[in-house]
């Protein structure tokens, strides 16, 4: 980690959220903790929607890093590369670093908002309520999404540079869950190697897992 303020606290949910998670698997990997505190985003309105923590996230959404100075870290990916930069988890090379960037900012815009939003409705939202068309360019995109990691995974065995990562860590985190959610993965070979590759790296912790197990659409 680069020289600066620490992670004293973690805001995360009581709900399994894939964002808190990479948090935590990265926390894991450098054998370090910080304080939690869990925020019920069930709620209506959500805790994260409080006065108090939009003081902290004026986006109202967790995971939120509390800094040793007083100061807050909103974005998954963020904190995964504060805590991660300058470690073996983020390549030195300025290219390999840009690529691994780069995979970050894919994570976000064309696999996240898509497969942890279908996980989320899926297991916790009540997929009946949204649009079918909502929920179908959901599916389609988020196919399409682990269709390109399956391209990529062809060539390279890992998203981060020739070693695995922070934007493994990133990817991981939610393309876990994308055959429970009913995400075709059958064609895809590389992909659950990758999966397994993450799952056997020095100090991997799993996810905490979703109540209800394997969600209706999988079944
Ligand atoms: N881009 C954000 C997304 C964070 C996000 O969507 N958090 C969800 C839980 S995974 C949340 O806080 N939902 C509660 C709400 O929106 O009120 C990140 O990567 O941290």
């Amino acid at each position: 980690m680069l020289s600066g303020p620490r992670i004293v606290r973690l805001y995360d949910s009581t709900i399994p959220s894939g964002n808190a998670y990479k948090v935590h698997l990265a926390l894991a990997h450098l054998e370090q903790s910080v304080d939690v505190i869990d925020l019920n985003i069930l709620a209506q309105p959500s805790e994260t929607r409080s006065e108090a923590f939009l003081d902290k996230n004026p986006n109202g959404r967790i995971p939120l890093a509390e800094l040793s100075d007083g100061s807050f870290l909103p974005e998954s990916n963020a904190i995964l590369l504060y805590l991660l930069e300058s470690t073996r988890f983020v390549p030195s090379d300025p290219v390999e670093r840009a690529r691994m960037l780069g995979w970050l900012f894919f994570e976000q815009y064309s696999h996240e908002r898509f497969i942890a939003v279908l996980k989320f409705w899926t297991y916790w939202g009540g997929l009946e309520k949204k649009r079918p068309e909502e929920v179908s360019e959901w599916r389609t995109q988020g196919q399409a999404a682990l269709n390109v990691m399956e391209t990529h995974l062809r060539a390279r065995p890992f998203f981060s540079g020739p070693e695995y990562g922070a934007a493994d860590i990133a990817l991981f985190a939610y393309t876990q869950s994308a055959a429970d959610i009913g995400l075709d993965v059958s064609a895809l070979a590389e992909l659950p190697r990758w999966l397994d590759r993450v799952r056997s790296q020095p100090g991997y912790v799993p996810m905490k897992p979703d109540p209800l197990g394997c969600a209706p659409a999988c079944t």
